[in-house]
């Protein structure tokens, strides 16, 4: 009887010295290793930022520098009436024969489920603020309804001149068209 409750003791107290063990070792560092060097840790990625106003004929900043081979996070919020899809692309005529590509962001545009609190979740995470960093071959894009803020997450790895342009509605022909100069550090 008296071995039972010293056992029962002396198991209460390995339990409870075990979970403060493992209580003081559970960072995140320790779950996930050293995530804010993965290029997949989204926001945490960005080396730097970018914010993009839209509006119905312009976009500003319309001629925009940045240093190559650096996570460069772009915000773009749509402060027009209309529905935009900002694409990045070094021809801008690839994306405008690509209808296909187009209409994927228009079907996940209007199949998008909004969870009260305003997170939104669709099936395809294409243009969301998916984690994932775009490279300028894969045409990172944004599709914006009226009043909606977005970001992508880009890596331009040469100094080619990037086309930065709605592809909706010949709206890049109205003024929505711009340019993104990488540049390499001296
Ligand atoms: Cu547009």
């Amino acid at each position: 009887m008296q071995k039972n409750i010293l056992i029962a003791i002396t198991l209460l107290f390995s339990f409870y010295s075990l979970e403060t063990a493992t209580a003081k070792g559970l960072t995140a560092e320790a779950v996930l290793g050293d995530y804010r060097s993965d290029p997949l840790f989204g926001e945490a990625a960005a080396q730097k930022s970018i914010i993009i106003e839209v509006g119905d004929s312009r976009f500003a900043p319309q001629d925009i520098k940045v240093q190559a081979n650096l996570n460069i996070r772009f915000v773009f919020t749509n402060s027009s009436y209309q529905t935009h899809l900002m694409v990045m692309a070094n021809d801008l005529n690839e994306v405008l024969s690509d209808q296909v590509f187009i209409d994927a962001y228009l079907e996940h545009g209007t199949a998008q489920v909004n969870v009260p609190g305003g997170h939104s979740h669709g099936n395809s995470s294409s243009d969301d603020a998916s984690p994932m960093v775009k490279l300028v071959d894969e045409h990172p894009a944004v599709f914006l309804k009226p009043g909606e803020t977005k970001e992508v997450l880009v890596r331009f790895t040469d100094t080619q001149d990037v086309q930065l342009a709605c592809v909706l509605d010949k709206h890049h022909k109205q003024g929505l068209k711009g340019v993104i100069s990488p540049f390499n550090p001296e």
